[in-house]
């Protein structure tokens, strides 16, 4: 471009992507830093206070001007139908809800299906390979383990058990009345009987999506507390429900994490293998991609075009899930998609649901690389290929795509440029493994996190998630709360590209608990040998970090609410629908959630105030903001703090 040229270091905090950002400048090629810098954001649209619902608008309320001493202050703008600037933001905070409830739903309905096919034997490649997971998931739907009584009583088989299983969770997607399973399962008993009296336990996962675009269509729900009241029903349907399922039903069928050793940032591509990116959300097609990569007609395939063999990488939670189960290198986050490709060394990008830039589709033309899309959902205009995924012929279509990568090999053009950066990191903290490691439910035991915490050598816990945010110093937010948590002894638990940006700051091993944390955090993981940031997975699975509270409420000492344990919830660099769902159905379930980055209902005094404050006396959590990521680590341990107080447990 002929443009001046932006100081990369203003752009990302990662080395390997500042390099990659030079070359893009260097070759005139656009990122999304450049498109950024030439659209400004509307004000009004940022602060949610623009309607455009009905032709009549779009109208636009932006909080007015505080008025100098002595003049009369403005009141703030109606839209046209005379709704109030708290109607319109909180429409627009409920839509985003919705969006990103039914994003996880969508998923969680794209993998109940799929279990559905490998119960009924009619998903090749498939498996049942949690079979405890599955007989744990089936008690909570009342779906018999076994026939037969006395003397003829008989175990069922799992493909048994997942038949009646997979109508009973596939239903739950057009229930209308009732409440969800897992909401009621398996939040602490107290929070259920909150929500209950709350009016806002979960009825069916569809119904709840539907109902926000009903409620908020023009000249329906005009009471901005009303609204929230279905955005906490819509955003517990995701956390203790479509998000929960689709976490629970992958563990079924792909394997339940355990610790595995792997490798991040964009050093992990190699110049003599073909490379594969896959990027996006959904695990079922890489699950196979993976096994295809290790086939050796594939390799020999490989080896026939001139590679040494085949490299899968990924990016997002595609790259989070793949990374948990099998150790499969993970080369960028959200901000890093356009900066794999500009290594020149992709073959190709393989990309399914959420999260994936547009762009990709013009970049590609400017390297050899394929861009496929696979999901039937998720087209790309000027994709290069499209390879849809079915359930009933995986291995097939996942080799087809990696043959198209490998074909591909011999094409490149530009000069292959690979960072050096390369960081171990260790992940795949599910919830049953941090109870084995932790202890999590026999107290008594030295390394019990509730005891750990209760004697605060653990101070409180702290989930930071989320996105990247081309608004803000990439990665920046992320590692500086993550460490300031860690230093005073907050345990992390991470998911989506927050976890990413730590693996790639080296802050997933144990070693970093000599170098970031406090005393007492940094003697707990060395004793037991874990880092003090735990990758629990892919944004579906803040599940975890749900079902990792309920297990910390259950285990005793520590309240009987998650709304009484010492731990808050961030996502510092948020930008997507998803992001709002999450932290809505954190404030929910009592957690203090504080996001950075941007903050959609400024355009509200009122309604913000209810977010903020108003909640928690309702769900004993609630919304918060900082721009600063530090401060917002302080205001999290502030709040972990208030919390130990209460429970008595203060130093
Ligand atoms: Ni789903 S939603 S940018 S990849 S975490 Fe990453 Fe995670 Fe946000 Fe997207
Ligand atoms: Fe304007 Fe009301 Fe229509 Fe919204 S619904 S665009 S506020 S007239």
């Amino acid at each position: 471009m002929a443009e001046e040229v932006v100081k990369v270091e203003s752009r990302t905090v990662d080395p390997a992507e500042q390099q990659m950002l030079k070359r893009a400048q260097a070759e005139g090629i656009e990122t999304i830093w450049d498109r950024a810098d030439k659209m400004k954001p509307c004000p009004i649209g940022s602060e949610g206070a623009c309607c455009r619902i009905c032709s009549q608008g779009p109208c636009r309320v932006p909080p007015p001007k505080k008025a100098k001493p002595g003049e009369e202050q403005k009141k703030q703008a109606v839209g046209v139908c005379g709704a109030t600037a708290e109607t319109i933001v909180a429409r627009n905070f409920a839509r985003m809800v919705a969006a990103g409830s039914a994003a996880h739903t969508d998923h969680a309905r794209g993998v109940a299906h799929l279990f559905k096919e490998v119960a009924h034997g009619r998903a090749p490649g498939y498996e049942l390979k949690d079979a405890g997971k599955l007989r744990a998931i089936a008690r909570d739907y009342d779906v018999p383990l076994s026939v037969g009584e006395g003397d003829d009583k008989k175990s069922r088989s799992k493909e048994e058990i997942a038949q009646d299983l997979a109508e009973k969770v596939l239903a739950e997607f057009g229930q209308q009345s009732g409440e969800l399973v897992f909401s009621s399962k398996r939040a602490p008993k107290k929070r259920v009987e909150l929500w209950r009296g709350l009016d806002v336990m979960p009825r069916g996962f569809d119904r709840e999506v539907v109902e926000i675009m009903h409620r908020t269509h023009m000249g329906v729900d005009q009471d901005y507390k009303n609204i929230i009241h279905q955005c906490t029903r819509c955003a517990i349907s995701d956390g203790w429900g479509g998000s929960m399922l689709a976490t629970e039903l992958q563990d079924v069928l792909f394997g339940t994490p355990v610790p595995v050793l792997g490798d991040s940032n964009l050093g992990v591509l190699k110049e003599d293998h073909v490379n594969v990116i896959i990027h996006g959300h959904e695990p079922l097609l890489p699950e196979l991609i993976n096994a295809a990569s290790q086939d050796p007609e594939m390799l020999e395939y490989a080896k026939s075009k001139g590679a040494k063999g085949i490299q899968l990488a990924g990016i997002c939670c595609s790259a989070n899930e793949i990374l948990m189960r099998h150790g499969i290198p993970v080369a960028a986050n959200f901000l890093g998609q356009e900066l794999a490709i500009i290594t020149g060394a992709v073959d190709a990008m393989v990309v399914d649901v959420q999260c994936q830039f547009q762009a990709l589709a013009s970049l590609v033309k400017c390297f050899h690389t394929k861009l496929i899309t696979t999901d039937e959902r998720g087209r790309i205009e000027g994709e290069t290929m499209y390879i849809p995924f079915d359930d009933h012929h995986g291995p097939e279509i996942a080799r087809k795509v990696l043959k198209e990568a490998i074909d591909n090999f011999p094409n490149r053009r530009a000069p292959v440029i690979i960072p050096e950066q390369k960081y171990p990191c260790v992940v795949g903290f599910s919830m049953e493994t941090i109870r084995y490691l932790l202890g999590g439910s026999i107290r008594g035991s030295y390394y019990t996190l509730n005891d750990n915490i209760i004697g605060g050598r653990v101070r409180g816990i702290g989930g930071v998630v989320g996105c990247n945010n081309v608004r803000t110093l990439h990665d920046n937010a992320h590692l500086s709360m993550v460490k300031e948590l860690i230093k005073n002894d907050v345990v992390v638990l991470t998911t989506g590209c927050n976890a990413i940006a730590c693996a790639k700051e080296g802050l997933l091993t144990p070693e970093a608990a000599i170098k970031y944390c406090g005393a007492g955090l940094a003697e707990v993981c060395e004793t037991v040998g874990i880092p003090p940031v735990l990758h629990m997975g892919s944004c579906v699975d803040n599940a975890r970090i749900l079902l990792a509270a309920a297990a910390c409420v259950r285990a005793g000492g520590l309240g009987n609410d998650i709304s009484d344990l010492p731990a808050a919830g961030a996502a510092p660099e948020w930008m997507s629908e998803k992001a709002i769902s999450i932290g809505h159905y954190f404030v929910s379930s009592g957690v203090y959630t504080i996001f950075s980055a941007a903050w959609p209902t400024t355009g509200s005094e009122i309604l913000t105030d209810y977010l903020f404050h108003g909640l928690e006396s309702e769900l004993g959590g609630m919304w918060d903001f900082e721009l600063d990521p530090v401060v917002a680590a302080q205001k999290m341990i502030a709040h972990i703090d208030k919390k130990r107080a209460a429970l008595g447990i203060d130093k």
